[in-house]
């Protein structure tokens, strides 16, 4: 009989320590398997998340750097342990990439004190990593609402950008409407295959808001 108030402190303790490791899974610098590049198509993220960015929102941005993160086969590292600021001479440098200085912020916190890089470096990473990407004509200047088949933007990016691997290349949507375009890197930033938790969320038929 007195077995079950163990029984049910024991399941208490097991949920909040388990709900407490979801809610901050902090991860090691450096220990990570590869890495994603993010693009955010910048569109969709100023039509429906957040208007108040007056940087990003006021400028018309077609893919913008979301953010490079280490990522393991499966999950990823985040929040790791730093207390480096990023310089706001490595802010400004980025800023015409990733046009939010929040965001810049954000990231290195979340994602990039986890590359074991220093802020320096890993914004270096990202940068390089983002330039590397050769965007399609089509989907820079984009003045009217573009319906496209997922297959067709997947194709156009990796024709665009030869050295890509099909099985490194995820897109995520909203609906119907594209929010991201993932691509996953190695470790020295050349293309590789996602993870299997990396998987494209977008049906066969896709919707780019305008770029304006
Ligand atoms: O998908 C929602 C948010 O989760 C974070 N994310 C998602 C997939 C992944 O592989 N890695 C990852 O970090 C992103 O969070 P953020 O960096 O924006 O805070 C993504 O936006």
């Amino acid at each position: 009989m007195k077995r079950r108030p163990v029984i049910a402190t024991l399941l208490l303790l097991f949920a909040f320590t388990a709900t407490a490791r979801d809610d901050r899974p902090r991860g090691t610098a450096g220990i990570f398997d590869y890495y994603v590049l993010s693009l955010s198509w910048s569109p969709e993220y100023c039509a429906t998340t957040r208007r108040d960015d007056e940087l990003q929102c006021a400028r018309p941005y077609a893919f913008v750097a979301h953010g490079l993160w280490p990522q393991n086969e499966r999950g990823w590292p985040q929040d790791c342990e730093s207390r480096e600021r990023v310089p706001d001479a490595t802010i400004n440098r980025l800023l015409p990439i990733m046009p939010s200085k929040g965001l810049i912020i954000h990231e290195w916190r979340k994602h990039g004190t986890c590359s074991g890089l220093g802020a320096d470096g890993y914004f270096a990473a990202l940068e390089r990593s983002y330039r590397a990407i050769r965007i399609p004509d089509r989907y820079q200047r984009l003045p009217q609402t573009l319906t496209v088949d997922a297959a067709r933007l997947r194709s156009d990016l990796l024709q665009a950008n030869p050295a890509l691997r099909s099985d490194g290349v995820v897109l995520q949507c909203a609906g119907r409407y594209l929010q991201e375009v993932r691509i996953c890197l190695d470790r020295s930033l050349s293309p590789r295959a996602c993870g299997r938790d990396l998987r494209n969320r977008c049906g066969d038929s896709l919707v780019l808001r305008p770029v304006r």
